[in-house]
C-alpha cells in the first residue's frame, strides 16, 4: 500500500480539536518527539472532489533509537478527480486499522506491516506512485528490508507480502524520494499477480545496478551506475521525466476544466432551481391572493345575502 501523506487538515467537526504536529496527547502513544499523530478529517468538494475521515493516521521514527512505527485506524477516504497532495485519479479505500513497526538506522531498513480489514477500489497518478488497488482484503500483512540513506545513492528495498481473504490486486509504479536525498527510488509493488493474496516490492535509486545483478556489487557502493551511464541517458531519462510531467499536467488540468465545467453546471442547474422555485412562490402566492379575493367577495356576497333577509 502505497505512504499516503495527507497534511492533518480538519473541518467541521474538529475544528476546535488541536491538530498540532504532537497531535492530542490522549492518541499520542508515544512520549517522544520522533512520532507524531491526529485525527483528521478532511472534506473538499470545489472543482474536485475529496473527502476524508479517520480516527487516527500518525507514526514516525525515535531519533535515539531508529523504531519507526506508523497507524492508521479507521480510515475512509474517497477522491475524485484531484486531492490537494498533487493526486489525480479516482479513489476509495474503508478501513478498519493499518500498521506497522520497523527500524531505520545507521542506514539499515526493516519494517513490518499489517492490516485489517481495507475495501479499496483506487487508480491514481501522484507525486510519488501511479497505479491501481482494486480489492477486499481480510488480513493482510509483509515485511520489507533493505537500506535507506540520505548519503547513500544507491539504496535498494526488497519486500513481500501476503493476505487472506483477498479476490483483487494491486500494481503500483513507485518513484518517490522517501529519504530526501535526490535521488528517487524506482520500483514497483504488486500484490494478487503472483497467486491469490501474494505481493512483492522492490525499490532502487540505481536500476541500473540492480538489474546488473551480482556484477552490480562489485562496482563501489558510492557510485550511482544509473547516473553515471552517461549524459545521452540522463538526457533520454530527463526528456522521459518531462513528457511525463507533461502528460501529468494536462491531466491535472482536465480534471481542473472537468470540474469547473461540474461547478459551472451545478452552479447553472441551481439558478435554474432557484429560478424554478421563484416562479413557483409567485403562481403560488398570487393563486392564494386569488383565493382570498374569491373568499372575501364569497364572504360578502353572504354578508349581503343575510342582511337581506333582515331587511
Ligand atoms: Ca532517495
Amino acid at each position: 500500500m502505497p505512504d499516503q501523506q495527507r497534511k492533518p487538515a480538519n473541518v467541521g467537526l474538529l475544528d476546535h480539536m488541536p491538530t498540532n504536529a504532537d497531535g492530542p496527547s490522549a492518541l499520542y502513544a508515544y512520549g517522544n518527539g520522533g512520532y507524531t499523530g491526529n485525527p483528521y478529517i478532511d472534506a473538499a468538494f470545489g472543482p474536485s472532489a475529496e473527502a476524508g475521515f479517520g480516527m487516527f493516521r500518525g507514526g514516525g521514527r525515535d531519533p535515539n533509537t531508529g523504531l519507526t512505527g506508523a497507524a492508521d485506524i479507521m480510515y475512509g477516504d474517497f477522491y475524485n478527480g484531484r486531492r490537494s497532495d498533487g493526486t489525480i485519479g479516482m479513489g476509495g479505500r474503508v478501513g478498519m486499522f493499518n500498521g506497522s513497526a520497523g527500524y531505520e538506522n545507521h542506514g539499515v531498513l526493516a519494517n513490518a506491516n499489517m492490516g485489517l480489514l481495507t475495501a479499496e477500489a483506487d487508480a491514481h497518478v501522484g507525486p510519488n506512485d501511479a497505479g491501481f488497488a482494486l480489492g477486499a482484503d481480510i488480513i493482510s500483512g509483509g515485511v520489507e528490508l533493505g537500506t535507506r540513506d540520505a548519503k547513500s545513492s544507491t539504496d535498494s528495498t526488497f519486500g513481500i507480502s501476503g493476505s487472506i481473504g483477498s479476490p483483487g490486486a494491486s500494481a503500483h509504479l513507485l518513484y518517490g524520494d522517501a529519504d530526501g536525498d535526490g535521488y528517487r527510488e524506482y520500483g514497483f509493488d504488486m500484490s494478487g499477480m503472483f497467486g491469490l493474496g501474494f505481493g512483492i516490492k522492490m525499490t532502487t535509486e540505481d536500476p541500473l545496478r540492480t538489474a546488473m545483478g551480482p556484477m552490480g556489487s562489485l562496482v563501489p557502493q558510492n557510485i550511482n551506475l544509473t547516473e553515471q551511464a552517461g549524459n545521452a541517458a540522463v538526457t533520454a531519462g530527463n526528456a522521459v521525466a518531462d513528457g511525463a510531467a507533461w502528460t501529468y499536467n494536462q491531466a491535472a488540468a482536465g480534471v481542473g476544466w472537468a470540474g469547473d465545467q461540474i461547478s459551472s453546471g451545478a452552479s447553472w442547474a441551481g439558478d435554474q432551481i432557484s429560478s424554478g422555485a421563484s416562479w413557483a412562490g409567485d403562481q403560488i402566492s398570487s393563486g392564494a391572493s386569488w383565493a382570498g379575493d374569491k373568499l372575501s367577495s364569497a364572504g360578502s356576497a353572504i354578508s349581503d345575502g343575510w342582511n337581506s333577509l333582515w331587511n
